[in-house]
């Protein structure tokens, strides 16, 4: 996806701060943090939102997501204290970049219901 944000990150044409990456995933430091840990967990293949995620065929990726999301947690020391994992999807979700990311929010206490 020529015009895609998170494709550029992926492909280095856009710096980003990278935190983990392999040939699957890539996970990088939010440009607008809302918490003191704001990482941003990514595929580095094109899915637009949650909606677009192929049963089956990318059931494994997205646990790859969410383990890479964990074990981030653990390292940047945010797994005693808590975070949130969050997807947004769509107008109502709050998102705003449509190349499927991961949040991973911690170094704060939060609220919920979310507002
Ligand atoms: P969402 O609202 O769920 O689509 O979140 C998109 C997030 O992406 C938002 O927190 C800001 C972040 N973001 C947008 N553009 C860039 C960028 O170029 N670099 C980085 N590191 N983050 C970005």
């Amino acid at each position: 996806m020529s015009d895609c944000i998170f494709c550029k990150i992926v492909a280095g044409s856009i710096p980003s701060n990278k935190v983990y990456e392999d040939d699957e995933v890539l996970a990088f430091h939010d440009i607008n943090p809302t918490a003191p840990v704001h990482v941003l967990i990514i595929p580095k293949k094109h899915i637009a939102t949650t909606l677009d995620f192929a049963p089956e065929e990318d059931d494994r990726l997205v646990g790859k997501l969410v383990t890479t999301a964990t074990r981030l947690a653990r390292e940047l020391g945010i797994d005693q204290s808590g975070f949130r994992l969050v997807f947004n999807t769509h107008h109502d979700g709050g998102q705003e970049v449509y190349h499927v990311h991961l949040h991973l929010l911690g170094g704060r206490e939060f609220t919920w219901p979310a507002g």
